[in-house]
């Protein structure tokens, strides 16, 4: 063991956990799933053609501040998408994790810069109108990550 003090890391940016994304093959089944079993309930839903999805936003906590913490239900639109190719492979289960921030583009240099790609040159459209990008699964111990910076 090295006496050198670890390096001081910068901080990302990154301040909670947005959502959990969970491909499923039937929307309103996975819906009424998460309803019955633990009473949860939609609080938006929303078609995204260019990500190839229809999803629902299920808030377990938080406000509508934009620090509220949700489950987010994937259904493929189409299936060249990436959820209809992860549901093949996979089946049904967590998709991906979102980390929070104010900041997209900041947080996206700052963690890009540390060998992860960046898999969005710009930040696209994402729910509840916030900004996302995603970071390659394979740089992040086999976890898509996406990072959101809600709208407001
Ligand atoms: C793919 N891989 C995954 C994965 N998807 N690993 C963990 N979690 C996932 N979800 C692995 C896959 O098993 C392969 O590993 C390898 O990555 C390459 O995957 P591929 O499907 O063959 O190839 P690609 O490169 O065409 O596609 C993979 C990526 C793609 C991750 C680059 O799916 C992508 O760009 N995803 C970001 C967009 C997205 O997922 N949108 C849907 C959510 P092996 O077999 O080589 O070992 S939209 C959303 O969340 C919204 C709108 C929102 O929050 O507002
Ligand atoms: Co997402």
């Amino acid at each position: 063991m090295s006496d050198a003090p670890a390096p001081t890391i910068p901080f990302s940016g990154l301040t909670r956990l947005d959502h959990v994304g969970i491909a499923c093959r039937d929307l309103d089944a996975s819906i009424e799933f998460y309803r019955r079993t633990y009473g949860f309930e939609v609080e938006h839903e929303e078609v995204n053609e260019e990500q190839g999805v229809r999803e629902a936003m299920l808030r377990i906590n938080g406000t509508d501040d934009g620090g509220a913490t949700y489950l987010q239900l994937l259904e493929p639109t189409r299936p060249d998408s990436p959820v209809a190719t992860f549901l093949d492979r996979n089946g049904e289960g967590v998709h991906h994790l979102a980390f929070g921030t104010s900041d997209v583009a900041g947080s996206a240099a700052t963690v890009g810069a540390r060998d992860v790609r960046v898999l969005d040159r710009e930040p696209r459209h994402g729910t509840l109108g916030s900004r996302i990008v995603f970071l390659h699964p394979k740089d992040c111990g086999g976890v898509l990550t996406e990072l959101v910076q809600s709208a407001g």
